[in-house]
């Protein structure tokens, strides 16, 4: 059975569409927060919402496509066989709150495994970011250059203050050289947003030490569309069933953070 993917593209940009005019409409409403691990690890309705949304239409368009999300609606799933949907209802959930900017809605679509399709959507903005594999990643239906190399003098990387303060369990000391060489760093609290921006040319890196597989599936197809590299922080490739380090970037400039800045600094239990 060929699978028609320009059909399930177009099915999918819909349904993102759909889901960002629901988040919109919802600045009008009042906001229900709760928290989840941690009393700043928020979740709120319009999560669970606009992923219950996407199970029940998904499901509908096909119900052998699987998904999983982060609110927990879809599927449990230990394989990635099959047609599968790595869904992040709101990206950013905390801008979402607080800032009503610098969220996204992330898809990612996989075919046993490999990255097929991948959006991110700037509900404020509306500005969505989508790649095609083997086509190309578009801002917007306008196509992205491939990524050009860049200095490390000269990069701007996405890094949360966090790596870099006195932890416990953090080794801060890894980042802190690599925060002084680089041009400058910048935070935005959206891990599917920044992979968007590094997919766009106006980061350059992106380094973190724990996401989920819906902060990055969409992302992941968006970056490597434009020939930059998706890894965890050893240089492995990035589970897409568990959570795990994170390092992304400009082919030229992910080399060198792995090479002068990880490799043989950070050990691989010491905190992720
Ligand atoms: P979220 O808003 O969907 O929860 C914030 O720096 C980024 O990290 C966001 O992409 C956020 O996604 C994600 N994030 C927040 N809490 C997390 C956690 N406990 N584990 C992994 N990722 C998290
Ligand atoms: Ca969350
Ligand atoms: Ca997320
Ligand atoms: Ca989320």
């Amino acid at each position: 059975m060929t699978i028609n993917w320009d059909e399930i593209d177009a099915f999918s940009k819909e349904l993102i569409y759909k889901a960002g005019e629901k988040i919109r409409q919802s600045f009008q409403e009042k906001l229900q927060i709760d928290t989840k691990s941690d009393a700043n690890d928020l979740v709120t309705n319009m999560d669970k919402e606009i992923e219950r949304f996407f199970v029940e239409e998904v499901k509908k368009f096909d119900p052998s496509h699987q998904l999983i999300g982060e609110e927990g609606f879809g599927d449990q799933l230990d394989t990635l066989n099959g047609i599968v949907w790595i869904v992040d209802p709101i990206d950013g959930t905390m801008n979402f709150v607080h800032q009503q900017r610098n969220f996204a809605v992330s898809v990612g679509i996989y075919h046993d495994g490999v990255g097929m399709l991948g959006y991110v959507y700037d509900v404020v903005l509306d500005e969505l970011y989508h790649a095609y594999k083997g086509q190309g990643a578009y801002l917007n239906n306008k196509k992205l250059p491939l990524l050009k190399p860049v200095d490390i003098e000269q990069s701007i990387l996405a890094l949360n203050t966090l790596w870099v303060a006195p932890h416990e369990s953090i080794p801060y000391e890894v980042f802190a050289p690599l925060v002084h060489k680089a041009r400058g760093t910048r935070s935005y609290g959206s891990a599917a947003l920044e992979m968007a921006y590094i997919a766009a040319g106006r980061l350059d890196g992106y380094i973190t030490m724990r996401l989920s597989p819906w902060d990055i599936a969409g992302g992941k197809v968006l970056i490597e569309e434009v020939g930059g590299v998706v890894t965890d922080l050893y240089n492995e490739p990035h589970s897409l069933l568990e959570k795990s380090s994170f390092l992304a970037g400009n082919p030229s400039i992910h080399k060198v953070i792995f090479e002068q800045y990880i490799e043989g600094k950070l050990k691989k239990n010491s905190s992720t």
